[in-house]
């Protein structure tokens, strides 16, 4: 780093986790809690029962039911359980032009919403309403569209399996597929990719395959902010003296070493365990070139090993008795050049050889990967070819090896396993008439990108959102806010104030649900939800907590609430499933065989796992495992243009999606802001801008869409990868067209954006 000095922007010597890490969490609760409530707050989310951590889907090890100790679920807990509640005095005072100049970070910071609430449109405020008035006047709007598929409903994913399978039997008999979800802006390409791959899109390993791997590989995910409870297990893979490979454009911590708070021998000696063997710093954008070079080496070794008298580096018997399509991979790894791919990865030929090597000599290989894969363009053909390098040499269905898509929110594979998803099977259809006598239509509905498009072009007149931040996680705020400003009814159930809510439609409703970490009592007593993590573990969670307010209700009560008073035919017996979560566990079962004997499964400790097809080398009826063709290597027509840099958006270890903690990002030795664009040094030197220097970020649109540009964040010089920049979620949604999508999965391309970087004048910094 030069020597110039900016306020808030340091380098960052230790490891991930250490005393830092404990010493963040004192922070974290101090600052949430009052005394008293805080101390017995984090022991008593320790429930018998089991807790989830609504942090992230890193599954806890097997058999036990308390949470392991983790700087950000700490902050996830202290968050939701904070003494700071938004009452109706707080929305009295404020109107909503008012609050919409409050930061994020502001907006979540006045606490817990305790009372349910509607738009006042002469007001310009939220005003208290009864529950019943509420859900009366979204069902009275709810049927007085011309069409149900003219309404949006939205969930974000740490929203229980209770919840979110009782939301969408409301949805369809409601009659829509109209089910936008975070997943769309996550791992969508996950859910697209691996089923045309390997029959199932979730992953393939548990938890006990990383005592198994002889090698790991991570691709574009930050484990060390993102999943820190993953970081114990790495470490437990690197003791082992297996080599852990990490494919990220940027340096990260977590990926390099760590102390865990829970080795006291470490914490004292302040020394830390390393993590990646080796680093590649691939271009943003420049997997698929990697990966297509990793194969094309690995072909040309096992011929020559083959041509020598060898059995090959290929698994050739795996390959014969449960795959096809190899030829066609073979062909288009043969024209893509040597060339190509150094040029697109970034990395040398010899660098990818040697990752190539490293994959062939182990036996038993996990690959991991996260948002860095995804959200691209091509996210669904990167998650193929992963699967692809998988492939080659018998990788998935083995112990201690498998595909690990590491999931975002705590329970966002779990919504979709119980029915969120715009694109219903007939086995849904049918499952659904069986059980509840009601048919709903085959048709797809909206993904997210869709609804946004179709709330723009006023097909969608009501947006109902289980939980999230929608307008804020969604790419090109100046096209969803506008848009989402034109609606007839907005319906956000939540437990914090954030931006989507203060974007009134004619009608506007705030109702405000218990969060995770509290005691939900319905007529049969005390009651237990469901989540499934990153690895198809079912298992049960109890809050500890008295609730916020009084006020709350849980989120399948407000789903209950919403659709008795929206379907006033409804075959569905709502009060009965709510006062008795075991009795919507039931039904689940009854829709969805694979939670068979869900009830009794679900209190054994640790729960069950879901049966994953690809696991047992079951690739789905009479279907094999495909190789799948991605043509070409570049993400982008303009990508490798000199004058444009490749933008990725990330999330600092202070936020945790939309909901900004703080203002730090420890590991990349940020403090105090997050206005900061990093750059390599040689793309600074070339555009004559120094660390430290106010610049312009425009994004560059080839199809004559608007360009959208930030200005006056700094310039901070890091270590990434030539043409390469980075700059933190969502301040860098702005950047991101709407249109600029995976065709496939519809999941936008956060992670790569072509802009164009230019220093600020002095009369430009004063016009700012
Ligand atoms: N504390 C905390 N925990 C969280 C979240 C949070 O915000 N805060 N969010 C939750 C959610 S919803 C999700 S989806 C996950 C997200 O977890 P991650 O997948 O780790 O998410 P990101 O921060 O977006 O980081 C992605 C990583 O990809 C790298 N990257 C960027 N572009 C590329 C590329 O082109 N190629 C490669 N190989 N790498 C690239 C970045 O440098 C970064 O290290 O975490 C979940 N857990
Ligand atoms: N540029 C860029 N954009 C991105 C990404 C990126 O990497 N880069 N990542 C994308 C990804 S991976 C995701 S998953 C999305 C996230 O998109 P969302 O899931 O929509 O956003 P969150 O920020 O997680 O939502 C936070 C809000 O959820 C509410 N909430 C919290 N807990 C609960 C609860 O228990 N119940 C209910 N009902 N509400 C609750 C609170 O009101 C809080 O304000 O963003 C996407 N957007
Ligand atoms: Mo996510």
């Amino acid at each position: 780093m030069t020597e110039r000095k900016i306020p808030g922007i340091d380098e960052y010597e230790g490891a991930a986790g250490g005393w830092g890490a404990l010493a963040a969490v004192a922070r974290a609760v101090k600052s949430q809690m009052a005394v008293g409530r805080e101390t017995s707050a984090l022991r008593r989310v320790n429930q018998p029962t089991g807790f989830d951590c609504p942090g992230c889907a890193w599954p806890d090890p097997k058999h036990t039911s308390s949470f392991e100790f983790c700087e950000n679920g700490a902050k996830a807990v202290s968050w939701e359980a904070t003494g700071k509640r938004a009452t109706p005095e707080f929305f009295a005072g404020h109107t909503l032009a008012e609050l919409w100049e409050w930061s994020d970070h502001a907006l979540e910071d006045e606490g817990r919403l305790t009372h349910p609430m509607a738009y006042d449109a002469d007001a310009d405020r939220y005003v208290p309403i009864s529950w019943e008035d509420a859900f009366a006047r979204i069902g009275d709007a709810l049927r007085a569209l011309p069409h149900p598929d003219m309404a949006e409903f939205y969930t974000s994913g740490r929203t229980s399996n209770e919840a979110a399978f009782l939301y969408q039997l409301m949805v369809r008999e409601y009659g829509t597929n109209n089910f936008p979800d975070c997943s769309n802006m996550c791992h969508e390409a996950t859910s697209v990719g691996l089923p045309a791959s390997i029959g199932v899109g979730k992953g393939t390993v548990t938890l006990d395959d990383f005592a198994h791997c002889d090698a790991l590989f991570s691709f574009g995910h930050n484990p060390g902010t993102n999943h820190p409870r993953m970081l114990s297990t790495l470490r437990e893979v690197s003791k082992r003296g297996v080599p852990i490979v990490a494919v990220n454009p940027l340096r990260e911590r977590g990926l390099e070493r760590f102390t865990s708070p829970q080795h006291p021998a470490e914490m004292l000696t302040n020394t830390a365990t390393p993590i990646a063997q080796t680093y590649y710093q691939v271009k943003i954008g420049g997997d698929l070139a990697l990966l297509k070079g990793m194969m094309k080496w690995l072909l040309q070794a096992d011929a020559d090993d083959l041509a020598a008298g060898g059995a090959g580096v290929l698994d050739h018997a795996f390959i014969a008795e449960h795959t096809e399509g190899l030829d066609g991979l073979r062909e288009d790894l043969a024209r893509t050049s040597w060339d190509e791919i150094v040029e697109h990865s970034g990395l040398s030929r010899e660098d990818i050889a040697a990752a190539a090597a490293l994959y062939a000599k182990a036996e038993r290989v996990i690959l991991c990967y996260g948002m860095g894969m995804t959200q691209h363009r091509r996210g669904t053909q990167n998650v193929q070819q992963m699967a692809n390098l998988m492939l080659l040499r018998g990788n998935v269905g083995k112990p201690g090896a498998g595909i690990a898509p590491i999931r975002g929110h705590s329970n966002v594979q779990g919504d979709r396993t119980v029915g969120i998803t715009e694109k219903p099977t007939q086995a849904l259809v049918d499952a659904i008439k069986q059980r509840y006598g009601f048919e709903f239509p085959l048709t797809h509905g909206h993904d997210a990108v869709e609804a946004v498009r179709a709330i723009r072009d006023g097909r969608s007149r009501a947006l109902v959102c289980m939980g999230g931040n929608l307008a804020v996680a969604m790419p090109d705020p100046e096209t969803t806010i506008p848009a989402m400003r034109t609606l007839d009814l907005a319906v956000h159930i939540a437990t914090k104030l954030n931006r989507s809510h203060l974007i009134p439609a004619k009608q506007a409703f705030l109702l405000p649900c218990l969060g995770r970490t509290e005691r939900d009592v319905q007529a049969s007593g005390l009651q237990s939800v469901t989540v499934e993590d990153s690895m198809s573990m079912v298992h049960a969670s109890q809050g500890g907590l008295p609730p916020a307010s009084e006020h709350l209700l849980s989120e399948p009560a407000i789903v209950a609430g919403i659709a008795k008073a929206t379907l006033p035919q409804t075959k569905v017996d709502w009060d009965g499933l709510v006062g008795d979560y075991d009795r919507i566990r039931d039904d689940i079962e009854a829709v969805f065989p694979m939670f068979s004997d869900f009830n009794r499964r679900v209190r054994e400790p640790g729960g069950f796992r879901l049966y994953i097809g690809a696991s047992e080398r079951d690739w789905g009826p009479g279907r094999k495992a495909r190789f799948l063709v991605a043509p070409g290597v570049g993400e982008d027509p303009d990508t490798g243009r000199r004058d444009l840099l490749t933008l990725t958006t990330i999330r600092s270890h202070d936020q945790y999606n939309t909901t900004i903690y703080g203002f730090d990002d420890r590991y990349r030795g940020v403090s105090g802001r997050r206005d900061v664009v990093f750059l390599n040094r040689e793309d600074m030197q070339s555009r004559g801008l120094q660390h430290g220097d106010r610049i312009e970020v425009a994004s560059h649109v080839a199809d004559g869409a608007p360009s959208r540009a930030i200005s006056g964040f700094i310039a901070v010089e890091y270590d990434l990868p030539r043409g390469s920049a980075a700059m933190y979620y969502p301040e860098g949604n702005r950047l991101v067209p709407l249109d600029s999508h995976d065709p496939q999965s519809g999941t936008p391309a956060y992670k790569s954006i072509p802009v164009r970087v230019r220093k600020l004048s002095v009369a430009d910094a004063h016009a700012d």
